[in-house]
């Protein structure tokens, strides 16, 4: 499978992380587009939100549970946004199931 961030979880590709355990993985945007710019990866290659299932969905919970701890550590302790983009008109361009936390300043108030 020729996915980007299964190379960057393998160390295939280096990445600049904040946090790891044996499910998952948060390193910082190549592309940042706040002071704060992380992304939090399963460990496991689920392909975007849509295919979440009852079988894999533990691991999403995992993440949510790490994403205050992680967002502090990436520098956004006084409030963040979460965003994982979704298929084509969602604009993924990655296609590992990955949550965007974005702080480290104040955002503005609407995404689009
Ligand atoms: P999305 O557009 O939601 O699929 O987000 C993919 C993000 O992945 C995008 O913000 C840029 C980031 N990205 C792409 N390639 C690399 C890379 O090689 N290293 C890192 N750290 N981030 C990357």
């Amino acid at each position: 499978m020729d996915c980007l961030f299964c190379r960057i979880i393998s160390g295939e590709i280096p990445s600049n992380k904040v946090y790891e355990d044996d499910d998952i993985l948060a390193f910082r945007d190549i592309a940042p587009e706040a002071p704060c710019h992380v992304l939090v990866i399963p460990k496991t290659h689920i392909e975007s939100v849509d295919a979440i299932t009852s079988e894999n969905s533990a691991i999403v919970s995992k993440i949510f549970e790490k994403i205050p701890s992680i967002a502090k550590a990436g520098g956004a302790g006084n409030g963040y946004r979460v965003i994982t983009n979704c298929g084509e008109d969602g604009c993924q361009s990655v296609h590992h199931l990955h949550f965007h936390i974005l702080g480290g300043t104040k955002l503005p108030e609407h995404v689009v």
